[in-house]
């Protein structure tokens, strides 16, 4: 084995919306986690594989730490904390503030607990107008917390993102390539195909909606001309909910399927028929069948 060539687990953890998506998206180049403006939108443990000359990095998104509220919460919770002792570093993703709220001292109490490496990466400088500012965040965070490494970046200008992929090569044992190069993700085209869908539903639906949606894929085959047929179904918790997914003569539900549609073209680089149903399943989110229904059992 090439003792030069290093190896190993990353672990993206931060609050919602601090921009743990972005960053994973914009480092391999393309799109796997989904984002959007709203809190939670990650829900599944996905791994996406960074490959370059010095190693390979696997990095873990995970659901943001935070206090369970329902069973759905509970699931997300342990996913992450689970994840913090398993890694080789641990990179701790936060908004550009002196602020430091209860959900990051909720987060600095778990990293208490644990040996990995953390290295506190400070998202979204594009944002600040002078720079000097920085500092104060650091020492803010330096309070709170001891690190391995701090190091500011933006994700979504892709600025520092380099010096950040140093810092964690530093961190890494030397190791074997887990996966080939061309490896960019192992979840499976279905779950991915299923969180698009969620995307695009999420974007363009009403606030009082989205917690409540669950996506789930019934059919994707794959036909001897390479067109993919896709049956999704769209789980929500209320009647009216459902009303307002569909839309007036199906408009809405038309608009989420042609987003969806077109970016999993895009992925699977082959045409796509997709079609979507959309379901009511009350309280889906407190019942634990439920959930190990739609995927959400570890
Ligand atoms: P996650 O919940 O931590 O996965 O956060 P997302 O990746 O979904 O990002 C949440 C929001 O923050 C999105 O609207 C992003 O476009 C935005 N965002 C992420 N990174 C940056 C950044 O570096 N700069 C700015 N200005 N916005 C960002
Ligand atoms: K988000
Ligand atoms: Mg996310």
């Amino acid at each position: 084995m090439d003792k030069n060539y290093k190896s190993g687990f990353v672990t993206l953890i931060g609050r919602p919306n601090v921009g743990k998506s972005t960053l994973m998206n914009h480092l391999i180049g393309q799109k796997i986690a989904i984002t959007s403006d709203k809190p939670q939108t990650t829900r599944n443990r996905i791994q996406t594989v960074y490959t370059d000359e010095r190693g390979q990095i696997i990095f873990l998104d995970t659901p943001g730490i935070h206090k369970a509220k329902n069973k759905l919460g509970e699931y997300m919770v342990s996913v992450a904390e689970h994840t913090l002792k398993e890694v080789d570093v641990v990179l701790w993703l936060v908004e550009p503030t002196t602020f430091i709220g209860a959900g990051e001292r909720h987060i600095a109490e778990q990293l208490q607990n644990v040996k990995t490496p953390v290295i506190l990466v400070i998202n979204k400088t594009d944002t600040i107008k002078n720079q000097e500012e920085i500092l104060e965040f650091i020492s803010a965070y330096k309070d709170v917390c001891s690190f391995a490494e701090i190091v500011p970046v933006s994700a979504l200008k892709d600025k520092n993102t380099d010096l950040m992929l140093d810092l964690i090569y530093k961190y890494l044992p030397s190791g074997p390539q887990y996966y080939d190069e061309d490896t960019v993700t192992d979840q499976p085209m279905r779950q991915i195909a299923a969180e698009l869908i969620r995307e695009k539903a999420l974007r363009l639906l009403s606030d009082e909606i989205p917690h409540g949606i669950a996506v789930t894929i019934e059919k994707m085959t794959e036909r001897k001309n390479g067109m993919m047929d896709i049956e999704a179904t769209i789980i929500c918790e209320r009647d009216s909910h459902k009303g307002i997914i569909i839309g007036k003569g199906g408009a809405m539900l038309k608009r989420i399927g042609s987003a969806a549609r077109r970016e999993i073209e895009g992925l699977m680089d082959t045409q796509v028929n997709l079609q979507i149903w959309v379901k009511v399943r009350k309280e889906w989110r407190d019942s634990e069948l439920y959930m190990k229904n739609y995927g959400y059992n570890g």
